[in-house]
C-alpha cells in the first residue's frame, strides 16, 4: 500500500523530533493544572499531543493542518461528485499528506477487497433484542471481529518464538486492523440500520462504489445520488476532533496497553454513545421538531420564534446544538452542512427552522454572558440532513458519527505505535492530599 510507503519515509524523521523533545527538553514544563481543573473534566489541560487533528477556537477544526473548507476543495473526488472520497481522507489523517486521486483510490480499493463480514457477526447481532440501541449493536460488531486481529495474533505468537516482532513494526499490523476494521464498518452499520428499522437485508459491498456510496447503498439508497454525496460530506467532517474528546482520548488509552485496534475503537464508541459526547446528535433534530410542533407544524416567524426560545431559556432548558466547550465560533462543520441544504433542500421546513434559529438565537443567548459559546455546533444540522433524506431514526445517527469518528481514532492509534507511545497511567491524588495541599497554600 502507498500509504504504507508514505508513513515509512516519514519515520525516521518524525522519531528523530520525537526524540529530540524528549532527551533535551523532557523536563520543560508545558502548562500547570489547578484544583479546579482537576475536578472539572481536566479541561484546558494540555497533556497529549495530537498530530492528526487540531481544534482552534476561533477557526474550528484543521485535519493535519487542513481547515474544513479546504480539506473539501482539496481531497479528490469521484467523477460526477462535488465532495471527496473517504479514502483520500484517510489517506491524508494516516500519511500527513494530500493524496492524488490515484493515492485515494488506492485505499477504496483496498476497503473493497477487505468488506467481507464474518457470519457470526451477523448472528451476534441477531442476538440482540430488536429495541437494542444501534450504538450497543455497533460496538459489539466490532468486538466480535477482535478474534481477526492481526496485532493481537502476531503479538500472542511472538512470545512463543525466538524471532520476536519488534516494537517499531506494531504500528503495520495496528494499520492493517485499522483497514480491515473500516471495510466492513458500511456492512456493519447497514446491517444494523437493516436489522432494526428495515428487511434484515445483508448487501454485499461494491468494488464499483466508495465507501461512502456504498453505505447509502446498502440502506437502500443506491439510487439517491444527493444522499450519497451528503454521506461524503458527513464522514469527512466528523471523522476526527482532536485528541482529548471522550471517544479519542478513551480509545487511545486503551490502545497504549496494546490493546488491538478492535478493543480500543469498541471502547471509544462506548464512550461516543453518551449522551453528553455523540448521542447529543439525536436530541436536535427531536428539539426542532418539537418546535414546529409547538407552531402547528409550521416554521415560527421571526418575533414568534424569539418569544418561544427566549421562554425556554427562562425554563432553564439547553437549547440543543448550540454551545461548545472549546469552540468560540460557528463551527465550521455546522457551515458546509447549512451550505449543502441551503443549495439542494432549501425548502425543507426543519431548514427552514435551522436558518431562523440560527439568525434569531446566538443574540439571545449571548445576552446574559454565560454561554460562552452562543453559536451553532455541527449537531445543530445533522440530524435534519439525514431526516430530509429519509433516515428517521433518530437513534442510529451516533452509528453514523461512529463510522466517521473510527477514521480518526485508527489514526491516532497506529500514530501512537508509530512514535513508540508507552501504556498511559496519570497520577491520582486523594481528597485529603488536596486539602493537605490547600492548606499549605
Ligand atoms: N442552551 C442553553 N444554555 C446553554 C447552552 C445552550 N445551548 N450552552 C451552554 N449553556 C449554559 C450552560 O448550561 C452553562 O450554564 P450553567 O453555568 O448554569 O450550568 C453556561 O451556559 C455556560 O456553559 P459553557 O461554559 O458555555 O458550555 P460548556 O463548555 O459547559 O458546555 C456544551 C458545552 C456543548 C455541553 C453546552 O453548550 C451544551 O450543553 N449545549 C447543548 C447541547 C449540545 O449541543 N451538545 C453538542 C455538543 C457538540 C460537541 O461537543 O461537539
Amino acid at each position: 500500500m502507498k500509504m504504507i510507503e508514505a508513513i515509512t519515509e516519514q519515520l525516521p524523521a518524525w522519531r528523530e523530533r520525537v526524540n529530540r523533545l524528549r532527551t533535551q527538553f523532557g523536563s520543560l514544563k508545558v502548562c500547570d493544572v489547578t484544583v479546579e481543573q482537576i475536578y472539572g473534566g481536566i479541561r484546558g489541560v494540555q497533556i497529549q499531543v495530537s498530530d492528526i487533528s487540531y481544534v482552534d477556537p476561533y477557526e474550528g477544526i484543521r485535519l493535519r493542518g487542513y481547515t474544513i473548507p479546504e480539506v473539501l476543495e482539496y481531497l479528490p473526488k469521484k467523477p460526477g461528485s462535488d465532495f471527496p472520497l473517504v479514502g483520500g481522507l484517510y489517506y491524508l489523517l494516516m500519511t500527513d499528506r494530500l493524496p492524488n486521486e490515484a493515492e485515494a483510490d488506492e485505499v477504496e480499493q483496498e476497503w473493497a477487497s477487505r468488506s467481507q463480514i464474518p457470519e457470526h457477526v451477523y448472528q451476534v447481532i441477531r442476538q440482540f433484542p430488536r429495541d437494542t440501541h444501534p450504538m450497543t449493536l455497533f460496538s459489539v460488531a466490532i468486538m466480535a471481529l477482535q478474534p481477526s486481529s492481526q496485532f493481537a495474533s502476531k503479538y500472542a505468537e511472538q512470545m512463543f518464538t525466538s524471532e520476536g516482532l519488534p516494537k517499531g513494526d506494531y504500528w503495520k499490523y495496528y494499520l492493517e486492523d485499522s483497514m480491515n476494521l473500516i471495510a466492513k464498518l458500511p456492512g456493519i452499520a447497514s446491517f444494523i440500520y437493516n436489522y432494526k428499522y428495515r428487511n434484515e437485508e445483508i448487501v454485499s459491498y461494491s468494488p464499483e462504489l466508495d465507501w461512502s456510496a456504498n453505505f447509502a447503498r446498502m440502506i437502500g439508497k443506491a439510487e439517491d445520488l444527493r444522499y450519497q454525496d451528503l454521506c461524503r460530506l458527513f464522514f469527512v467532517i466528523h471523522s476526527d476532533h482532536e485528541g482529548g474528546n471522550v471517544s479519542a482520548h478513551t480509545s487511545y488509552l486503551v490502545s497504549s496497553a496494546l490493546s488491538d485496534v478492535y478493543l480500543s475503537c469498541a471502547a471509544g464508541m462506548n464512550g461516543l454513545a453518551g449522551p453528553l459526547h455523540g448521542l447529543a446528535n439525536q436530541e436536535c433534530i427531536r428539539w426542532v421538531l418539537q418546535v414546529r410542533e409547538a407552531f402547528g407544524g409550521h416554521v415560527p416567524g421571526k418575533e414568534e420564534l424569539t418569544d418561544h426560545l427566549r421562554r425556554q431559556l427562562q425554563a432553564g432548558k439547553l437549547i440543543p446544538g448550540y454551545g461548545h466547550a472549546v469552540l468560540r465560533v460557528t463551527d465550521p462543520r455546522f457551515t458546509v452542512q447549512y451550505e449543502f441544504a441551503k443549495k439542494y433542500i432549501s425548502n425543507d421546513p426543519n431548514i427552514e427552522l435551522i436558518g431562523r434559529v440560527f439568525e434569531v438565537l446566538p443574540p439571545i443567548l449571548a445576552e446574559n454572558g454565560k454561554v460562552k459559546n452562543p453559536y451553532p455546533n455541527v449537531d445543530a444540522i445533522n440530524g435534519a440532513l439525514q431526516y430530509h433524506y429519509g433516515v428517521k431514526e433518530f437513534d442510529f445517527y451516533t452509528v453514523l458519527f461512529g463510522m466517521s469518528r473510527i477514521l480518526g481514532l485508527t489514526a491516532h492509534i497506529v500514530w501512537g505505535r508509530i512514535l513508540g507511545k508507552p501504556i498511559e497511567r496519570p497520577k491520582s491524588l486523594t481528597t485529603a492530599m488536596l486539602e493537605q495541599l490547600a492548606e499549605k497554600s
